[in-house]
């Protein structure tokens, strides 16, 4: 894969993503990376219709076109984290296509990762100009400093694994506290694996695409307890094993 030249990032966005839990990237992909992409789309397997919308599981793993760019956007992530060395965890393609009619509700990305640690960060990839008329993200800044709280049903009847001893995710105090995170097609948001965000239906005519990838700390050890998650009966490790090999990128 071809190594981008380092980023410089300004200091106020790694200051305003410790604080909130999520901030903005700016630009972090050319037009022709964004066409690129969208064109990608439809060769990818198992776009899996959901209530949400398609979503492709680890679509780097098949497709050169998302090969291609992670590097990119390793490096924004990065320059964000004062160079922390980031190991590729998973990415999702999400489209929402135009006249999807559920959210995605409320969550913590940690929640259904069969990790030991939530030291990390989500990076949401806009594929097409992302409001809240289309679904665009909404957080809940500041909610990743409560810790864990128990997982969500992504969507209704998903019936997730509840773990015993972490409290209940306040949907009514993210109503709250809720921001619209929209972007243009081509720009990325970084969020934190503990903050509360979640997006809604898209009621609109246009596509929103999106391409989430979730970094971790190499320090993370695997934990199949902490989450169901289909990696545990394919690609995971036992309990305490680092999560490394061939299918896990590392950028150094
Ligand atoms: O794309 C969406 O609508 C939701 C994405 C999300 O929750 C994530 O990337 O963590």
């Amino acid at each position: 894969m071809r190594r981008p030249p380092p980023i410089t990032i300004a200091q106020d966005l790694a200051r305003s993503y410790a604080v909130d839990g999520w901030v903005g990237l700016g630009p972090v992909l050319e037009a022709t990376d964004v066409f690129a992409l969208r064109a990608a789309i439809d060769g990818l397997p198992s776009a899996t219709p959901s209530a949400y919308g398609r979503i492709v599981h680890n679509p780097w793993r098949t497709s050169e076109a998302f090969a291609a760019r992670i590097p990119i956007i390793a490096a924004h992530t990065r320059a964000l984290l004062d160079d922390a060395p980031l190991v590729l965890f998973q990415d999702h393609l999400i489209a929402k296509d135009p006249g999807s009619t559920s959210a995605i509700e409320w969550h913590q990305d940690f929640a259904y990762w069969p990790l030991d640690a939530a030291l990390g960060v989500t990076v949401w990839v806009a594929l097409d100009d992302a409001d809240l008329d289309n679904g665009c993200l909404r957080y809940a800044p500041g909610t990743h400093h409560g810790g864990e709280c128990v997982a969500a049903d992504f969507v209704a009847g998903a019936a997730m694994r509840k773990r015993d001893g972490l409290p209940l995710l306040d949907r009514a105090r993210a109503e709250e506290l809720a921001v619209a995170a929209a972007v243009p097609a081509g720009g990325a948001l970084a969020h934190d694996p503990l903050v509360w965000h979640m997006s809604p239906p898209n009621p609109s005519a246009r596509p929103r695409r999106a391409w989430s990838l979730s970094f971790i700390a190499p320090e993370v050890r695997w934990d199949p307890d902490h989450a169901p998650h289909p990696f545990v009966r394919t690609i995971g490790g036992p309990r305490g094993a680092p999560v490394s090999g061939p299918a896990f990128l590392r950028f150094d």
